[in-house]
């Protein structure tokens, strides 16, 4: 039931009022909002936050049409940094963050998954200005047969001059973050995000071009279903990883959930609960995710929403990264499911000391 004094001073109905007040809490206003100030580096991070978002609705215009237009899907016939085969997509997705961050002002450097060096900006250079980091579109194999995938961000503020462009200090541990989150091009663009004062959803409404709160301090269950994990590489894994398997395929409640996209599965378990798994393989134990723009933002919106993230011995975001492309193990979502995972490490580690 409304409380009706709060909506007197509207002429239409109260619900209708209430709704009407959503479709008014756009991203920047709610940035300014959570931050509770109008100072210039709240319209920074503000702006910042509506660059993002902008970029999001450019890349779901284009996904939304990409089927119909010749030269949108397929590979462009190169590989990138990580020595994956680069969808036409990815480059597409990656320019456009360059192209709404290159004018902004608010950025002075870009570092991506598809670009072996950060992109810099040296007249937005003070120190002190943000750096974006970013995987433009992540799961793009996910692209041909038409399902979700999703851009990661996180915000970090340079520390130092940087005058050799060698970055080296966004090579820190991932709670120097100022900000983190994704979006989730699938049924509709939900652009999920946090500015160290939990974690808030925004849907894209086409009709109005803007992104519209949907959902406010979201807090991933302290225990859920789902464990979301290829099995395909059960037998490159350790033992104790096949023997969390084991424990769950024995065990009532669980239910296996796996998009091939880290953003879908991720944004799965935070609503409902559960587990991601992507742990290193004997021949790999680095693992395949990357820490700066994948892991460690993701790690850190997880954390704001009252869950976990961990390599399976150490929580992500006291990882100190060594090169910007560095790939990291990773355990995510509710907190009794990663303590669950990283129990079977522990005992195995026991086991191996006896
Ligand atoms: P695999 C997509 O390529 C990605 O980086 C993540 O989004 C996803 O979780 C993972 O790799 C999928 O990897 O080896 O299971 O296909």
């Amino acid at each position: 039931m409304l409380n009706t004094q709060t909506w007197e001073h509207f002429q239409i109905h109260p619900e209708e009022a209430q709704a009407l007040d959503r479709d008014c809490t756009t991203l920047s206003r709610h940035v300014l909002q959570q931050l509770n100030s109008f100072s210039p580096d709240a319209q920074d991070i503000s702006a910042l936050m509506s660059r993002i978002a902008l970029a999001g609705k450019l890349i779901a215009r284009r996904l939304t049409r990409a089927g119909l237009l010749e030269d949108a899907l397929g590979f462009t016939g190169t590989v990138n940094v990580q020595g994956e085969s680069v969808k036409k997509m990815d480059i597409y997705s990656n320019d456009v963050f360059i192209s709404v961050f290159k004018q902004s002002g608010l950025v002075c450097r870009l570092a991506s998954e598809e670009m072996e060096k950060p992109y810099y900006i040296p007249e937005n250079c003070p120190v002190g200005r943000y750096t974006l980091l970013y995987d433009p579109l992540d799961g793009s194999s996910n692209l041909d047969t038409n399902l979700n995938v999703g851009s990661i961000f996180s915000i970090r503020q340079q520390e130092g001059n940087d005058e050799d462009e060698s970055a080296q200090d966004l090579l820190q541990n991932g709670r120097k973050q100022i900000g983190a989150g994704y979006i989730l091009y699938g049924p509709s663009t939900m652009l999920v995000y946090s500015i160290g004062t939990g974690v808030h959803a925004f849907t894209l409404d086409p009709s109005l071009g803007e992104f519209i709160q949907a959902n406010e301090n979201i807090k991933i269950p302290e225990h859920g279903p789902i464990y979301s994990v290829n099995e395909g590489n059960f037998w490159q894994w350790d033992e104790s990883m096949r023997d969390y398997i084991r424990y769950v395929h024995r065990h009532e409640g669980y239910t296996a959930r796996y998009g091939g996209a880290l953003v879908g599965d991720l944004h799965r378990i935070l609503y409902q609960g559960g587990v991601f798994l992507y742990p290193g393989t004997v021949k790999k134990p680095e693992g395949k995710l990357r820490l700066l723009y994948e892991s460690a933002p993701m790690a850190y919106l997880i954390e704001q929403a009252g869950g976990r993230a961990s390599t399976g011995t150490e929580e992500i975001l006291d990882v100190v990264a060594e090169k910007l492309h560095q790939r990291t193990p990773l355990i995510i979502g509710s907190k009794e499911d990663v303590a669950l995972v990283e129990s079977f490490i522990k005992e195995q580690k026991r086991i191996s000391q006896v």
